[in-house]
């Protein structure tokens, strides 16, 4: 019996010590990473949120510490910065910051958005660049992780002007990509009119019609039908099946989307497909609250035609509201949640508002839309919390399937690659929640994710050697 206590004891101090010394090495790597990459506070934000969720499959897999992934996993393979000289309509020249990081290619040609925001920097690039590695491996398909963009701001820019910038903007690009090396695609403030400039100055200055170069193309040079929704249909696509899971669904519940972009709109656009009624989306002035259900049309013809702003909607719908500010949109009552405009939107303040009303769900849209302490004290009021790594997969997932059809010059129809889409997301869904399973945090969708994509790419890398 004493012999039986003493074994207990001793397996227990040997369990905890271990998990303690492997708390300190993780600690230990993201203490480096902050020295290394000094006031970059959203890459450290990820690098934290990922690697803090990876202790136990340490624990089970020593070969990644001995082989050191990742120290590894957390050095870009390499950083592009550039100067992207344009004339304005003025005649007066600009000067504006072009950026690409190739993060990690074990699996497969880097890929990722490039976004083109006055906010974009060093820390901005490299925190979506680290997300797309787990985002691209979660999608099954052979992608690495890549990301770019510029502190260009396309607002108020005409269209002559957006073209000369992207013209430059790919002068300097166009030799560190290509179909099998880096295919870049868009993200905030690039679309399809800047991924149409970018192909064109692509092709004339190679002297090659590599349609796979870039992914969301128009439909008449290379684009995939479909693109254009993937992310938005495919994060509901996401929250659907993890509410199935829960004994929930879509039916009448109400949701708040932030954002009015790509992203929101296709969201939107499904959700309320799906029976759910959508009564407040937004910009970055203030967001638009209609108790009716928003009129997903009227919303594309404001900002995708007219590239307006969305308080024109208020203008032109009766019994719509619009109110000024970026996050007050987070104090309305709903059932789901969708951030869907960029980055750490939604803190503690805003979840505890969130919590307050009774969300079911939250679907992050956006990348890292909730900060770290958000996404926290979501999980522990047991907020069912579908990741933006896993949950906007379906837009890169397309792109990978753009790519595929630019091979095989050949197109699929919408229905074929919608279908296709909704396998992709319902297997990612699967992935998380059984690595989460497996991994000892059942129903953490957040931490099954990152584990799930975390192990195809630290595989392969073990696989190549040290390199
Ligand atoms: P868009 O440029 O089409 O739309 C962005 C939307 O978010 C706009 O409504 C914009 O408002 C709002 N927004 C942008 N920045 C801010 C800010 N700093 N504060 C408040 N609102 C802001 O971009 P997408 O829809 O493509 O991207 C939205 C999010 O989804 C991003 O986080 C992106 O990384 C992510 N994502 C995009 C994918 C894609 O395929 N496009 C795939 C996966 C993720 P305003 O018009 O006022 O600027
Ligand atoms: O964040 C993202 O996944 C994107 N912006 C889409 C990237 C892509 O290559 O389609």
């Amino acid at each position: 019996m004493i012999a039986n206590i003493k074994e207990t004891v001793s397996s227990f101090v040997e369990d905890t010590t271990r998990k303690l010394s492997l708390a300190q090495y993780v600690n230990g790597v993201i203490e480096e990473v902050k020295k290394r990459n000094k006031g970059d506070e959203e890459f450290h934000q990820a690098v934290e949120e990922v690697l803090k969720s990876l202790e136990p499959v340490l624990d089970k897999h020593p070969e990644y510490i001995e082989e050191r992934i990742l120290e590894r996993l957390v050095e870009p393979e390499r950083q592009i910065m550039f100067r992207v000289p344009w004339v304005d309509d003025n005649g007066d020249i600009q000067v504006n910051r072009g950026y690409r990081i190739q993060f990690n290619s074990a699996i497969g040609p880097y890929k990722g958005g490039l976004r083109f925001h006055p906010s974009v920097n060093a820390s901005i690039v490299k925190f979506l660049g680290f997300e797309q590695i787990f985002k691209n491996s979660l999608t099954g398909l052979p992608i690495g992780g890549g990301k770019g963009g510029s502190d260009f701001d396309p607002k108020g820019k005409s269209d002559r002007e957006i073209m000369r910038f992207c013209q430059s903007f790919m002068a300097e690009l166009q030799q560190h990509i290509g179909p099998d090396v880096d295919v870049p695609a868009g993200d905030i403030g690039v679309g399809g009119r800047e991924i149409g400039y970018l192909f064109g100055q692509y092709k004339k200055l190679r002297n090659a019609n590599e349609s796979g170069v870039l992914t969301g193309k128009g439909l008449n040079y290379g684009g995939s039908l479909a693109r254009v929704e993937a992310t938005g249909y495919g994060l509901i696509y996401f929250v659907d099946e993890m509410l199935k899971e829960h004994n929930h669904d879509l039916r009448c519940k109400k949701v708040v989307i932030s954002g009015s972009g790509n992203v929101a709109i296709y969201a939107a656009e499904k959700v309320q497909e799906l029976g759910a009624c959508v009564i407040a989306m937004s910009d970055s002035n203030g967001y638009i609250v209609d108790e009716e259900g928003i009129d997903v049309e009227l919303v594309k013809q404001i900002k995708e035609v007219e590239r307006k702003r969305i308080k024109e909607y208020a203008k032109r719908k009766a019994g719509a509201y619009y109110f000024e500010g970026q996050k007050g949109i987070w104090s309305l009552k709903c059932d789901i949640a969708l951030p869907c405009a960029t980055q750490n939107d939604i803190s503690l303040e805003e979840a505890k508002l969130l919590v307050e009303n009774n969300v079911i769900a939250i679907g992050e849209g956006a990348n890292m839309p909730c900060t770290n302490e958000a996404v926290n004290y979501l999980l522990e009021n047991n907020v069912l919390l579908a990741p933006a790594k896993a949950a906007n997969a379906g837009g890169v997932a397309t792109s990978a399937l753009e790519m595929a059809q630019n091979s095989m010059r050949l197109s699929w129809t919408f229905e074929e690659v919608d279908a296709k889409l909704k396998e992709i997301m319902i297997n990612i869904f699967n992935a998380s929640k059984e690595a989460a399973k497996e991994y000892g945090s059942e129903g953490n969708y957040v931490v099954g994710a990152n584990i799930a994509g975390f192990l195809k790419v630290a595989d392969a890398m073990m696989s190549q050697g040290i390199i």
